[in-house]
């Protein structure tokens, strides 16, 4: 009989349903030791957090997150809230001894991340970041063919992010629905908000980013805020593009923007090697393309796997091979990893300390596009 694990959940957006939905499922695709509740959910606003408890099936709610982390019956916490709200949730959960997972980015900036680090290390809970991306099955193989050696020498990582959804210069800032335009919620703008995940899954698959330049541009200066109602300037970068060097010696090139016409989210990633390339796209993201000049020229070419087959990463937990999944279930992947993890008294990836790198690199990036200068991430303070 599996142990029971009780969640309490702060925030209910978008990011709510989809950690909902993995404590759902988990148990049903990745049985294991310990099993999630979903014990509470907490929002203000009370009408709609119950409306929300009955769809995913909470058993309570609060509407003030402090009673929800001090309440005796939760075990993990589970940050889902706008980012200016992170560290605070996240100080007073470790006080109270809570596991804590939190959305990301970690923090608004690397010296709350620091603070936050700090909180979770001295009370000794595990903790974990969002970061879904690298629990894609395909680029968890992209993970294990470079550990493999396969790649050789790695020389170029290149990585975009695009949407196109903040064109509208009617579209307002700040408010429940629009708090990532709104620099006081958000921190900034694509940086921590897409970028981020970029940043993640390159140090993830690529060590350590020593230094970058960046350039960045706020297309729209002034939107109507929701909450004030008056025209406020906008604070958050909608574009950025940044040059990146890693420890390892290889270049890198970031691009990210919300005003890429035509891209809903186009993230993608290269990785160019001395005997091999990978390359993965989100709107394929089942696929994995892989480039070996190895293989014999009259046959070498670039292949495009479909991870689908039961010895992919975590594919024999679901359908049979040839059938394909979700963005949905990369959440699912990220539970079932954290479950294991604390059965096991293993770590799971990424930290809070992991998030703080992603962190540094995100503050060093905006600090050179404001001082037009390389920035070393080691300067950066967290
Ligand atoms: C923004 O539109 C957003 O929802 C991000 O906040 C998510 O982290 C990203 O995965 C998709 O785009």
């Amino acid at each position: 009989m599996a142990r029971t694990l009780n969640v309490g959940m702060i925030g209910y957006g978008f990011m709510g349903r989809a950690h909902s939905n993995a404590y759902h499922q988990v148990a049903h695709f990745f049985p294991g030791e310990i099993r999630p509740v979903l014990k509470a959910v907490c929002a203000r606003d009370e009408q709609k957090v119950k409306q929300f408890a009955e769809t995913w099936g909470y058993e309570s709610i609060e509407t003030d997150w402090r009673r929800l982390v001090a309440r005796p019956d939760i075990d993990l916490v589970d940050i889902c809230t706008p980012n200016n709200l992170h560290k605070e949730i996240a100080v007073e959960a470790a006080r109270h001894g809570k596991m804590i997972l939190c959305e990301k980015p970690l923090a608004m900036n690397s010296a709350e991340g620091k603070e936050m680090v700090e909180a979770v290390e001295k009370a000794g809970v595990p903790n974990m970041v969002w970061y879904n991306y690298r629990r894609v099955p395909a680029v968890t193989l992209a993970k294990q063919l470079i550990e493999e050696g396969r790649l050789g020498k790695i020389f170029h990582y290149r990585a975009v992010f695009l949407q196109d959804w903040t064109i509208s210069a009617e579209l307002p800032q700040g408010g429940t629905a629009l708090w990532r335009l709104d620099v006081a919620a958000a921190g900034s703008g694509v940086t921590g908000d897409l970028l981020a995940h970029c940043i993640d899954t390159a140090i993830w698959l690529n060590g350590p980013i020593t230094r970058v330049t960046a350039m960045t541009e706020t297309f729209i200066k002034e939107r109507k805020h929701v909450l004030t109602g008056k025209v406020e300037k906008v604070g958050i970068d909608d574009a950025c593009a940044f040059l990146a060097r890693f420890a390892n010696g290889s270049l890198a090139v970031f691009e990210s923007t919300r005003y890429a016409r035509g891209h809903k989210a186009l993230y993608t990633f290269e990785i160019n090697g001395e005997k091999a390339s990978i390359a993965w796209d989100l709107h394929d993201l089942h696929r994995l393309s892989y480039f070996d000049h190895r293989d014999e020229s009259r046959v070498r070419g670039w292949r495009s796997i479909h991870v689908t087959d039961s010895d992919m990463p975590y594919m024999k937990h679901w359908w049979v091979p040839g059938l394909q999944i979700g963005y949905e279930h990369t959440f699912i992947h990220q539970v079932a990893d954290f479950l294991e993890a604390i059965a096991k008294g293993q770590v799971a990836h990424p930290t809070f300390r992991d998030a703080l790198e992603t962190q540094k690199v995100c503050d060093a990036v905006l600090k050179s596009a404001q001082t037009g200068q390389w920035v070393d991430v080691e300067s950066v303070d967290g």
